[in-house]
């Protein structure tokens, strides 16, 4: 018999933006859906990244949905750049008042998903041994969500607490009076270590490379402020949808000339008004930021003398300039108050480059030149991003075929959306789509869209399956690798292009192209009849076969 519990129309891996949106637009549309979270709650990246300091750095006005006016207006945000803890109420705020939750499955991790030629269906399986079935499968899995620790030799002997910023404990952590070490310069790292120091006795900060960063200049959002914005939202949300990075600029700060041909008085004014305005105004003050070398080195430049004027110690203030890679090609950090942390008598920066850690000891770290006293390590090391969290759920399609052997050479997908061989399984914001260059709701937005349009197609044409062609898949992963090229972005061994993880491809894995110019794209590939997708329509057999029996012993599980 037929586990008419376990049977949906759809069933949605994640229960972040992406999942919560799809989940509300798709039982809008009729569907019948499940959503599936390892996490007690919803929130996604926002409900495991909550180390201190964790905040947006994308505005809270922009980093909202946009798709329900009433939401839109009755929500206050409290601050200009929302911290953790407000989008996590925001989006507890979303599954309470669309009535979400009683559609999510909390507390269990997807391990498998099988698809079967045969019923033209996914089999979803949880670690605690369940199985459902579902026609579509939709990956709201995230990109920064697959956290890595680097493997230094003795972790396990450590005797103090240790920490990961991507899985940081929802019960209080307390460091006062302790010593921590923070290993990891990049976003994470610079939000966290200035509320760090405050709280322990000492900081020990191990970096590796330098990083660019630029006041937030953060401050509580007024109402008069949050109001006008508000009173304009319709406006400002097209125009976040038909911009390049789904970011909302001041028409008039758009600046469109190449750094390296403006006259240095005027790049020098320039560069100090976007620097004023902060986050990634400061980034596009001129159109050839990641694109020339040459206007790349002058904001660097730039952001040099800015850590030179706040940093008191002229040894450090050198240690601290990012040199490693062009600016803008590992994300720009956007800080409150980091480089002034390093004026503390408590802080020291160790130089990993000059003196590479060792190893972990029972109560501390060792560097080539010497061992440092700790109470607590915290990893701010990043994640395997973009594929990470795909492939560490075992996917297989079409003839058994396995995501993560498809990928081994970098992952191969159809606008990010979709993957040849693995029919009626969608990504969200998945490798080969703007998302990590656009802000993420305006991505999730799109893709959440297209995807319910999709279904909602298939549905009223009586087809079954929808597959990438393969044809469409290599001229895609062809045309994002293309425009990865002409960039500067390959300079930096970062996590847009996987080099952040040993033993991961090396391939550019974001489209780089704009969002506005992708989603015309998409809608295009829509619009023809969704060219590029091979459909096949249900026959008889299949029609019966819209339920599976899931009884019986589930299926091997393989670990990631
Ligand atoms: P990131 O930006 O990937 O930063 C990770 C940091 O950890 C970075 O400074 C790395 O140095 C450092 N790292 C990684 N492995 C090691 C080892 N083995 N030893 C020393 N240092 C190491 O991750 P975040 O969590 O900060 O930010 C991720 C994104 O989340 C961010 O871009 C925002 O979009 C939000 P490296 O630079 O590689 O030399």
């Amino acid at each position: 018999m037929a586990d008419q519990s376990k049977n949906f129309d759809v069933i949605v891996v994640g229960a972040g933006f992406s999942g919560l949106y799809m989940l509300h637009v798709l039982r809008q549309a009729g569907f019948s859906v499940r959503v599936i979270d390892m996490a007690s709650d919803v929130g996604g990246t926002w409900y495991w990244n909550r180390y201190p300091g964790a905040r947006c750095d994308v505005e809270s006005l922009s980093y909202s949905y946009s798709f329900d006016e009433d939401l839109q207006q009755e929500w206050e945000w409290k601050e200009r750049y929302a911290p953790q803890p407000e989008i996590l109420d925001y989006a507890r705020h979303v599954a309470e008042r669309f009535d979400l939750r009683r559609d999510i499955q909390f507390d269990t991790r997807v391990t498998a998903a099988h698809f079967n030629e045969d019923t033209s269906r996914w089999t979803i399986t949880t670690d605690d041994g369940d199985r459902y079935s579902a026609h579509y499968c939709v990956m709201a899995t995230g990109c920064l969500s697959a956290p890595r620790r680097p493997d230094i030799p003795g972790a396990e002997l450590f005797g103090g607490e240790q920490y990961h910023t991507g899985l940081w404990p929802h019960d209080e952590v307390d460091l006062t009076g302790k010593r921590v070490g923070v290993i990891g310069t990049g976003s994470s790292a610079i939000q966290s270590i200035p509320q760090i120091a405050k709280a322990a006795c000492h900081l020990t900060v191990f970096q590796r490379s330098a990083h660019y960063s630029v006041p937030a200049w953060n401050g509580p959002l007024e109402p008069e402020v949050q109001n006008a914005y508000k009173a304009r939202y319709p406006e400002y949300r097209e125009r976040m949808r038909t911009s390049d990075a789904g970011i909302l600029y001041d028409t008039h700060d758009i600046n469109l000339k190449p750094a390296r041909e403006v006259p240095e008085a005027d790049r020098e004014r320039e560069f100090e008004k976007r620097w004023k305005k902060g986050a990634f105004n400061f980034q596009n003050t001129f159109s050839d930021v990641t694109k020339n070398q040459e206007s790349n080195d002058l904001y660097v430049d730039f952001v040099h003398r800015k850590v030179r004027e706040v940093v008191n110690d002229a040894k450090l203030a050198e240690l601290l300039c990012a040199t490693d890679f062009p600016l803008g090609t590992k994300r720009l950090c956007v800080d409150i108050d980091y480089f002034e942390t390093y004026n503390r008598d408590d802080v020291t920066l160790i130089d990993l480059k000059a003196t590479p850690i060792t190893e972990i000891t029972e109560d501390g770290v060792r560097t080539s030149a010497g061992h440092h006293e700790l109470d607590v390590i915290v990893f701010a090391t990043g994640f395997d991003a973009m594929t990470g969290a795909l492939n560490n759920i075992d996917i297989r399609g079409c003839g058994g075929q396995a995501l993560r052997e498809k990928w081994a050479d970098g992952p191969r997908t159809y606008l990010g959306l979709a993957v040849a061989g693995h029919p009626n399984l969608f990504t969200i914001t998945g490798p080969g789509s703007p998302s990590v260059f656009t802000n993420m709701i305006v991505a999730i937005e799109q893709h959440v869209g297209w995807i319910r349009d999709c279904l909602i197609w298939m549905r009223d044409q009586g087809l079954d399956r929808i597959e990438a062609s393969t044809a469409a898949e290599d001229e895609w992963v062809d045309h994002v690798r293309q425009l990865g090229e002409q960039t500067l972005y390959p300079k930096a061994k970062s996590w847009y292009m996987g080099a952040n993880v040993p033993g991961k491809p090396v391939v550019f894995l974001p489209y780089i192209g704009s969002q506005h110019t992708y989603a015309q794209t998409c809608e295009k590939i829509a619009a023809q009849g969704y060219e590029g997708f091979d459909t096949a329509r249900r026959t008889s057999d299949v029609a019966s076969a819209t339920e599976v029996d899931l009884g019986g012993q589930p299926e091997a599980v393989a670990q990631p």
